[in-house]
């Protein structure tokens, strides 16, 4: 991922923010009626790791899961319609922004239940097993997760079956308003996988282009038969745990820190500029494109119906 695709993944990194952006401003107008769990800081994980992956394999998220599936291919304006409440939502807006799904894309859905996402993508392996496919599962979940216990029965059961699952932490530095440094006293959290006898790797998550590769390799693990692979991918969450998070709990000045150091929309464009990949007068016509598109999007999600309450019982499976 160093050639002209470099590019693309900048532009998708830069829609996926758009996109953030623009929903938060809904939701403080009141368009958008769900909770919303922003990824600004985490968009280069997302993107790097899905070009790793195969047209038939799966990604699973959590809450904060906007990111994946914008980077599986869901379209914006479904997502919109689903924050919206609208019959054109993605899930005919009875999802919302936290728990929707779209597997036509392969996109197995998001779980607000911290770390409960990690059983379902290890199924998902277990399923590809069962029917041969030889897909390869992707299951996305934070760093507070890996101290669920859900998280380490999956790991476990994971590992003893060899299956094809790529386990990829999003070590954003907080998990809710608890720092990440705080929650682990063994120190490194790729460390976790060595007693589960799988490989675990820390890559730099604010460049899509080290994520990638360390994806492509746990994928090309998983597809051979080797089993599983944790891959934490460090960045850092450059906005509040949700929209409505007044963030006292911060240390003065850490957010602007992050975003200056830790940001990969500017790292990225740095390294397209420095490699000649595209012009500054490129970029700039990208980005506004980009930022056209997801309020075109917007505009004509908010157009649509609202989902009819009588359908509510629809679409429930228990
Ligand atoms: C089982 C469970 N426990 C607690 C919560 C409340 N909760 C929501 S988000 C969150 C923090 C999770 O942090 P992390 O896994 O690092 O993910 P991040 O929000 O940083 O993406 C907690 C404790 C929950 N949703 N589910
Ligand atoms: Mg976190």
């Amino acid at each position: 991922m160093t050639g002209p695709e470099t590019v693309a993944t900048y532009h998708r990194m830069v829609t996926i923010r758009e996109f953030e952006n623009h929903a938060a401003q809904l939701r403080s107008r009141g368009t958008i009626i769900c909770s919303l769990h922003l990824c600004n800081g985490q968009e280069a994980i997302a993107v790097g790791a899905r070009a790793a992956l195969g047209p038939a394999d799966t990604v699973n998220a959590t809450y904060r899961g906007h990111h994946w599936a914008i980077a599986c291919g869901t379209p914006i304006e479904a997502l919109f319609g689903e924050f919206m409440g609208r019959e054109t939502g993605i899930n005919g807006g009875r999802g919302g922004a936290g728990f929707f799904a779209d597997p036509d894309h392969g996109f197995l859905g998001e779980s607000g239940i911290v770390g409960g996402g990690v059983p379902i993508g290890v199924g998902a392996a277990l399923a590809s097993r069962y029917d041969g496919s030889g897909r390869v599962a992707l299951t996305a979940f934070g760093d507070g997760a890996l101290n669920q216990g859900a998280v380490h029965e999956a790991m476990t059961f994971a590992a003893i079956y060899r299956l094809p699952v790529v386990f990829v932490c999003e070590n954003n530095g907080y998990a809710e308003y608890t720092p990440t440094g705080s929650m682990s006293p063994a120190g490194a959290l790729e460390r976790r996988a060595e007693v589960y006898g799988f490989p675990g790797v820390a890559v730099d998550g604010t460049d899509p282009r080290l994520v990638h590769a360390a994806v492509a390799e746990a994928v090309a693990r998983a597809r051979e038969g080797g089993g599983p692979t944790l891959v934490v991918a460090g960045a850092r969450r450059l906005g509040g745990h949700h929209t409505h998070d007044p963030e006292h709990y911060r240390p003065d000045g850490e957010k602007a820190a992050w975003a200056a150091e830790f940001d990969p929309i500017p790292k990225l464009r740095g390294v397209i500029l420095e490699s000649g990949l595209a012009d500054d007068a490129a970029l700039a016509q990208l980005e506004g494109d980009a930022r056209a598109d997801v309020r075109a999007a917007a505009l004509s999600a908010a157009a649509a119906p609202a989902s009819d309450p009588a359908m509510l019982e629809q679409h429930v499976y228990a």
